[in-house]
């Protein structure tokens, strides 16, 4: 639910990350944060967060808030989650789930995955479903990861193969990308971002908008 602070004229929206464990989503929120920080310096307000298992997975969230750009006269500020994709932390995943604006699907490319991540986006409808909500009224932007792995001749799923198994019936904006090298993990982001301001903008003008107001 995108909140409204009326004292500090800011409008934040959170965009969440989600897909199977080792999809990319960490990566993705990596280049994310170094590109702006490159750029936006002064804009950035808070560090990137994340709190790692003994591994290299990812057991709670980070997140990345950037202000960017204004709405009808307040501050954005984007609040960006990844959510950890190992089935163990369904609590935790569905915890970041709370207030969601905004969703990317970061599917992971290599054949052998094929089955987690139509496993990964059932759990999403279903964690989207205890909190009311749906695929049909939250956007989605979907990422193909993990394209550069072809030029090793690493089996990938073909991408008619991905549009089929995961956006038959939504029909999302969706990209091929390689969090690794940036392929393409901006322009999701803006997508995902864009798609998300105008569903926010769609609630906060109708009558039952669900934007809430603080700081009156
Ligand atoms: N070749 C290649 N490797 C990638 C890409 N994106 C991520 N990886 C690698 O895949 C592994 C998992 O990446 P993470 O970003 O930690 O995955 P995650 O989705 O955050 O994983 P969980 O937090 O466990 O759900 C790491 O070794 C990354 O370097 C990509 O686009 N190409
Ligand atoms: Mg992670």
């Amino acid at each position: 639910m995108a909140v409204i602070n009326l004292k500090e004229k800011i409008i934040q929206v959170k965009i969440v990350y989600y897909g199977p464990g080792r999809s990319g989503k960490t990566t993705n929120l990596v280049y994310i944060y170094n590109k702006l920080q490159e750029k936006l310096k002064d804009k950035m307000t808070n560090k990137l967060i994340s709190i790692n298992t003994k591994g290299d997975r990812t057991l709670f969230f980070d997140f990345l808030p950037v202000e960017l750009g204004k709405i009808h006269g307040l501050d954005l500020k984007l609040q960006i989650y990844t959510t950890p994709g190992q089935l163990i932390y369904d609590v935790t995943r569905k915890l970041v789930l709370k207030g969601v604006d905004g969703l990317v699907f970061t599917a992971d490319s290599l054949l052998v995955r094929r089955e987690a991540n139509l496993e990964n986006l059932e759990i999403l409808k279903k964690n989207l479903a205890y909190y009311n909500s749906s695929l049909e009224e939250i956007p989605i932007a979907f990422q193909w990861n993990k394209r550069d792995l072809a030029e090793d001749g690493v089996p990938l799923l073909d991408i008619d193969t991905l549009e089929t198994d995961l956006n038959a019936v939504l029909k999302a904006p969706s990209f091929p990308a390689s969090a690794l090298n940036g392929y393409n993990v901006l322009k999701t982001l803006k997508m995902a971002a864009k798609l998300t301001i105008q569903s926010v903008i769609k609630k906060l003008v109708l009558p039952e908008g669900r934007a809430k107001a603080i700081g009156s």
